[in-house]
């Protein structure tokens, strides 16, 4: 069992609903929100710093409920798992159940209400550069990516020195991974990277040619999904010594690599 701390049926006047009657009116919201932890420090410190402040929560849950003006229950709730969520990196996960007993409904009912789950998930973000500073290229774009607070860097690979895959005719990359943990939805996730790629001058001219700064969103926890804009599982990186020999490192991965191209030692790094 995981410990949990909840906060039952909070009753707030909002104005969330499709009918404009709805928006223009309101109504009351039940809202429970039960957020779930690993362990919390704060069972045995018995200091308030060290878990999280169901007061300071009620404050969020309120703000969006009496504010927002959606028109889905199951999106509000999922706005006050968010914001919930990315109060305290305490917080593994947060269910979030939304009444709503005067809803519009010729007939009968207890309540209309949905139940939304956010949760943190791991994933792997592969890196690689070959122009520049690489070495320090890298090592700021970790730092952009750490900076983001809804992002954790949990394990690091080394950085490898490697051959270059796909087009020959250049210079030899550095190429590492990550272990993060994170509640981004994976397009949220993908665009923050694109976001960290393009302030770094990454410009996209050859296919598997020269860059600054990749960085490839690798693996996501539970996830497969192949859209136009995203495919995870990374569709090549089974094939990909350079990826495969961080990635083991890490622990994500223990089958084969495959050979032909050299991927040796550059910098060993600890494990965060
Ligand atoms: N990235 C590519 C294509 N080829 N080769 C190496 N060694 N390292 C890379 O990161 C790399 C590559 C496309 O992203
Ligand atoms: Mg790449
Ligand atoms: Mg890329």
């Amino acid at each position: 069992m995981m410990d949990s701390i909840s906060l039952k049926e909070m009753k707030i006047y909002g104005y969330t609903g499709c009918l404009p009657e709805e928006k223009e009116n309101g109504q009351f919201f039940f809202v429970t929100v039960d957020m779930y932890f690993g362990d919390i420090p704060g069972r045995i410190t018995d200091d308030l710093n060290d878990t999280v402040n169901y007061a300071e929560v009620y404050g969020i849950v309120e703000d969006i409920v009496s504010n927002g003006k959606f028109n889905l229950i199951e999106h509000m709730a999922y706005e006050v798992g968010r914001a919930v969520i990315a109060y305290s990196s305490l917080i593994d996960s947060v269910k979030v159940k939304v009444r709503k007993p005067d809803a519009p409904v010729d007939g009968e009912f207890e309540s209309m209400e949905t139940v939304i789950s956010v949760k943190r998930k791991e994933a792997v973000i592969g890196f690689g550069g070959n122009m520049g500073d690489s070495e320090k290229i890298i090592e700021e774009a970790l730092e952009a990516l750490r900076a983001d607070p809804a992002i954790e860097i949990l394990r690091l690979s080394s950085l490898y020195e490697t051959e270059p895959v796909g087009y020959d005719d250049q210079a030899d990359f550095l190429n590492g991974c990550a272990l993060i943990r994170t509640y981004l939805e994976p397009l949220e996730l993908l665009h923050v990277l694109q976001k960290i790629e393009l302030d770094f001058h990454r410009v996209r001219t050859i296919k598997n040619g020269p860059r600054t700064i990749d960085l490839d969103l690798l693996l996501i926890q539970g996830v497969r999904m192949n859209t136009e804009e995203l495919t995870v599982p990374h569709p090549r990186m089974y094939e990909r010594a350079f990826v495969l020999v961080p990635l083991k490192e890490i622990g994500m991965y223990n089958g084969e690599i495959p050979g032909g191209k050299e991927v040796k030692l550059y910098r060993k790094q600890g494990m965060l």
